[in-house]
């Protein structure tokens, strides 16, 4: 395939900050073949590639998502998909008044001598895959590193903080925005101090990737965790969640940084929103801060509607009714 460099490089900080501005976040609908096939089937649904068409038609065509939702983030096999009046998912989104968005990772495996740590994969031929999205409407992208509390090491958010930001410079030079995303899993039995600590690692490495890389930090956005109790561990509230988060955002994060869109992480909508409210509340920040959830929007939806065309209306307001839960935290 012949890669052709887009140049219009000042549109991705137009655009990245369409994706942050206050009131409206990103739907991470992105699950890849296997995560979407094995959720379909905890609600009794037989996973095709038309049931996970149908669900993520649901989503993009629920009433009123765009009041809340900026841009939406989907896998390969969504990108490439037409909804039932036959417009690409791409095109139907742009025309719904959501920017499109591609997750270009392809998934993690174990880093060699690592300790268990992970280390995610797709640099290979990602320029051409990059060109093609561009070419087919793809406004940003989305690449994931995942780290857990318990095995992230200097070695270990280096590795990923490099990959990162191979993966936002390439996306630069497409005219594509980067959603950076290192996420410090929630999962386990840790205390807050020990997330903060890792995601400390985490974010400061990342930031030296990236700056060594040249990334743009007006054209990116940051996907992050909140800074959180492991979700077996003793719960804190939203108040003390978002004063940890916004100290070690503050002490790792640029002012120059077009936006932050944080990950869910396996939290209940009400709390992950009511975190969000209280970072806002925290006042002065440099940058936009807004979501970029999975579960936190789409659990109850997908629920509702159970693979049954009759519950798709019902299944679109209880989206819609998240997406506003979460777009109000930030106004
Ligand atoms: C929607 O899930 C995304 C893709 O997951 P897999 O590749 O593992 O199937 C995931 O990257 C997601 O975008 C982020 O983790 C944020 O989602 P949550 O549910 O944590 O808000």
């Amino acid at each position: 395939m012949t890669t052709t460099l887009r140049t219009d490089l000042p549109t991705l900080a137009g655009t990245a900050r369409q994706l942050t501005h206050a009131g409206r976040g990103i739907l991470a609908a992105d699950e890849s073949i296997k995560t979407m096939s094995s959720r379909l089937e905890q609600q009794g649904i037989p996973a095709s590639e038309a049931a996970r068409r149908d669900y993520r038609e649901l989503l993009i065509t629920a009433e009123g998502l765009s009041d809340w939702v900026s841009g939406v983030i989907w896998s390969d096999e969504t990108f490439g998909q037409d909804l039932s009046d036959g417009r690409p998912f791409p095109q139907a989104a742009r025309e719904l008044g959501v920017l499109p968005g591609i997750k270009v990772d392809t998934g993690t495996s174990k880093l060699p001598n690592g300790g268990g740590a992970l280390i995610t994969e797709g640099l290979d031929g990602l320029g051409d895959r990059l060109a093609s999205y561009a070419d087919r409407g793809a406004a940003f992208a989305k690449w994931r590193a995942v780290f857990d509390v318990a095995t992230i090491t200097p070695y270990s958010a280096r590795a990923n903080g490099h990959a990162l930001a191979r993966y936002a410079a390439l996306c630069q030079r497409h005219g594509i925005v980067p959603i950076v995303e290192p996420e410090v899993l929630c999962t386990g039995g840790h205390d807050l101090g020990a997330s903060a600590q890792a995601s400390s690692l985490a974010l400061r490495t990342l930031f030296d990737e990236l700056a060594q890389a040249g990334v743009d930090l007006s054209g990116i956005v940051l996907k992050p965790n909140f800074v959180t109790p492991g979700l077996e561990g003793a719960p804190a509230t939203a108040g003390t969640v978002a004063a940890a988060t916004f100290r070690v955002l503050s002490d790792t994060v640029p002012a120059s940084l077009a936006g932050i869109a944080f990950l869910s992480g396996g939290q209940s909508t009400a709390d992950v929103c009511e975190s969000l409210r209280e970072l806002h509340r925290n006042g002065d920040r440099p940058w936009p801060v807004t979501f970029s959830f999975g579960r936190a929007l789409v659990s109850d939806a997908l629920a509702a509607w159970g693979g049954d065309v009759r519950n798709v209306a019902a299944a679109q307001e209880i989206l819609v009714a998240n997406c506003r839960q979460a777009g109000q935290a930030t106004r």
